[in-house]
């Protein structure tokens, strides 16, 4: 069953999903190794589940008082809005039960949450990335990572069960709050997305197996930065300016989840590079761009810092960011090769 299309003109995919009515849980189900236990598959379904609830007070939000600020500050030193914390108090009491998970790492709390008698999951995320824009309507999303405990259920949860590079991820993904709400996930068997049909209240099969376009439409990095970068990154971007390069056009949204899935659906590359004041740019390793990175790969395209590959990154803190360039694969490599060049000269 291969829905994706991307050459014009799409196919009725909505109707065509509808239609079969293949539900995230039933998707879940069909695709579960023969061994496996439906620990992980019953997981991704409380996030699915935490994803309806979030995008329902979304959607509401001005109707609810729950926009702008809550008067807290996060771990990193920004404004949380209501929203935020609203996403994470949700992710965290949907991971937290059923005994799946025993620790949680959020970019809302300081450390991670550690959860009594939980299971052999960790999962990372970002309840509501692209929060700044919520105030204007605009798409913004929950990252999520999965990894299996390294130690025993026996051991306290530790450092070297979520201080991982992004290669040990056993799934990862988004639901994304836009113009409709969908789920992206992957289990390293390819990236999937499911529309959440309001009216029967299921994320439905949309896509699967996505990959990257062969020819990429986009590029997403914001301009009035440029002053700000590396010399490697600005000739990249100088360089897609140029009559060789792909003439790409650019959007930017500044919701990095919802940038992404623009360029999964329409091919091109996403950058939030260092900048004069930002060594490491804005972006965080753990829960932002390693998932990414993961869905990216797994899609046919690759994660970079401009230097490495995102999923070969060690963090040591949970906090830990990174300049990130993620996207098409021909795109994120001409990307490093111009960076080398730079830091050869
Ligand atoms: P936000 O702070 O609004 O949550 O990672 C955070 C992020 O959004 C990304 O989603 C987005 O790409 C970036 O920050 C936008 O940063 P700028 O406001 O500096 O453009």
């Amino acid at each position: 069953m291969a829905l994706h299309d991307p050459d014009p003109p799409a196919p009725p995919v909505g109707a065509r999903a509808v239609a079969e009515l293949v539900t995230i849980e039933s998707f879940l189900l069909a695709r579960q190794p023969a061994e496996a236990t439906g620990v992980l598959t019953s997981l991704l379904d409380d996030i699915a589940l935490a994803g309806k609830l979030i995008a329902n007070r979304t959607r509401r939000a001005g109707l609810t008082e729950m926009l702008g600020a809550s008067g807290d500050i996060n771990p990193q030193g920004e404004e949380q809005k209501q929203l935020d914390v609203y996403a994470d108090d949700v992710m965290t009491a949907m991971l937290a039960r059923g005994g799946r998970v025993c620790a949680i790492v959020s970019e809302e709390r300081p450390e991670p949450t550690i959860v009594p008698d939980g299971g052999r999951y960790v999962v990372v995320h970002d309840p509501l990335d692209g929060s700044s824009n919520i105030d204007s309507n605009v798409s913004v999303g929950t990252i999520f990572g999965v990894f299996e405990r390294v130690g025993d259920a026996s051991s306290q949860p530790q450092d070297r069960d979520w201080l991982r590079p992004g290669r040990d991820l056993v799934a990862a993904g988004y639901v994304l709050y836009g113009t409709s709400t969908m789920m992206v996930y992957s289990t390293g068997d390819g990236v999937h997305a499911f529309t959440l049909d309001p009216e029967v209240g299921e994320f439905v099969l949309t896509w699967d197996d996505m990959r990257f376009p062969e020819i990429p439409a986009y590029y997403s990095f914001n301009h009035a930065s440029s002053p700000l970068w590396d010399q490697g990154v600005g000739s990249f971007v100088e360089w897609l300016n140029l009559p060789d390069s792909p003439r790409l056009s650019q959007r930017y949204i500044g919701s990095a989840v919802a940038d992404f899935h623009r360029n999964l659906l329409h091919g091109g590359i996403f950058g939030y590079p260092a900048e004069t004041g930002l060594p490491a740019g804005k972006l965080r390793l753990l829960y932002e761009a390693a998932p990414l990175a993961y869905l990216a790969e797994q899609a046919g395209g690759l994660g970079s810092d401009g230097r490495r590959r995102l999923l070969d990154i060690e963090p040591d803190h949970v906090h830990q960011r990174t300049p990130v360039f993620i996207g098409d694969r021909a795109l994120v490599t001409r990307l490093q090769e111009m960076v080398e060049e730079s830091d050869g000269t």
